[in-house]
């Protein structure tokens, strides 16, 4: 297994783990982090044996954001020219379904990776915010859009205009977080959660994500012609024979991802 810097990386089951290791810095995402973040979550998104990923980072930080000691020296022009975090967005386009698993903070660009995965599922310890107009910027890796699109204009703009931090119950409010677990849980509860998604059909997983994806940016009818279209083709596959027979047959199905 490749060896990484500033992850720990594990496969249990079906499921890829991901866990952001920067304890001195709250998993503040430097250029290192991206690295291996994109290379670990590529290298399960090119396994068929891998059904689904958990990120997570530690009790105190999913992460803190991104590593404004790192930042703080460059110029307008050098973020450009170094298209610093461009590589977060190979990150966001996996096709296998992503859970992170956030306790404690996950501000700035944690909040936002945290939004690149498919599940967030929240400890009842998670803080989520956008803080950096405290810095004198704003979102850089999505925060102004995702945010908006999960929990709507003024709630967004509430949050990144004063960079106020929510708890768990409000961000399950909200529609960021898709669940709140007592924080002694979260591991158990992720991975439960990731088996569970890891048992299913890959094609039809993928498929699922790649609707999902695109609801985000395409309107209505567009949306649903993608939909029928992924929905048609998924019955040329064994697993759709699979399991539909299962279901006649009462019996759990069995998967081949094919
Ligand atoms: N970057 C670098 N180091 C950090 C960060 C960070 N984002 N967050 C925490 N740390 C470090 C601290 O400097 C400290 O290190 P040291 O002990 O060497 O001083 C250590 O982690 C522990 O942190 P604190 O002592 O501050 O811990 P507290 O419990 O007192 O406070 C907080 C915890 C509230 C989370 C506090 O650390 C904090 O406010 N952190 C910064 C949060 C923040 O502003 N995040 C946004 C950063 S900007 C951003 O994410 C932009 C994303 C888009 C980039 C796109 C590029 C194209």
């Amino acid at each position: 297994m490749t060896e990484y810097e500033t992850i720990l990386v594990e496969t249990r089951g079906r499921v890829g783990w991901i866990t952001l290791n920067r304890p001195e810095a709250l998993n503040a995402l430097n250029t290192q982090v991206c690295r291996d973040v994109v290379a670990a979550s590529s290298a399960f998104d090119d396994d068929r044996e891998i059904g689904a990923i958990v990120l997570t980072g530690s009790d105190r930080a999913f992460a803190a954001g991104a590593d404004i000691k790192e930042m703080e020296a460059k110029s307008g022009l050098d973020m450009i020219m170094d298209d610093h975090f461009g590589d977060w967005s190979d990150f966001a386009a996996v096709r296998t379904p992503v859970i992170a698993a956030v306790a404690g903070y996950a501000l700035g660009g944690g909040c936002e990776l945290a939004m690149m995965c498919d599940i967030i599922l929240a400890a009842d310890s998670a803080k989520f915010g956008q803080p950096e107009i405290n810095l004198g910027v704003i979102p850089g890796m999505g925060g102004s859009q995702r945010l908006l699109r999960a929990v709507g204009y003024y709630k967004a703009a509430d949050l990144i205009l004063s960079g106020r931090m929510m708890d768990a119950a409000e961000a399950e409010r909200s529609g960021l977080a898709s669940r709140v677990v007592p924080a002694a849980d979260l591991l158990d509860e992720a991975g439960a959660l990731a088996d569970t998604i890891a048992g299913k059909s890959l094609p039809a997983l993928y498929g699922a994500k790649a609707v999902l994806d695109a609801a985000l940016e395409t309107p209505l009818a567009e949306g649903l012609r993608l939909e029928k279209h992924v929905f048609t083709s998924l019955f040329d596959t064994e697993d759709q024979k699979e399991g539909m027979a299962a279901f006649r047959e009462k019996r759990t199905p069995d998967f081949r991802g094919r």
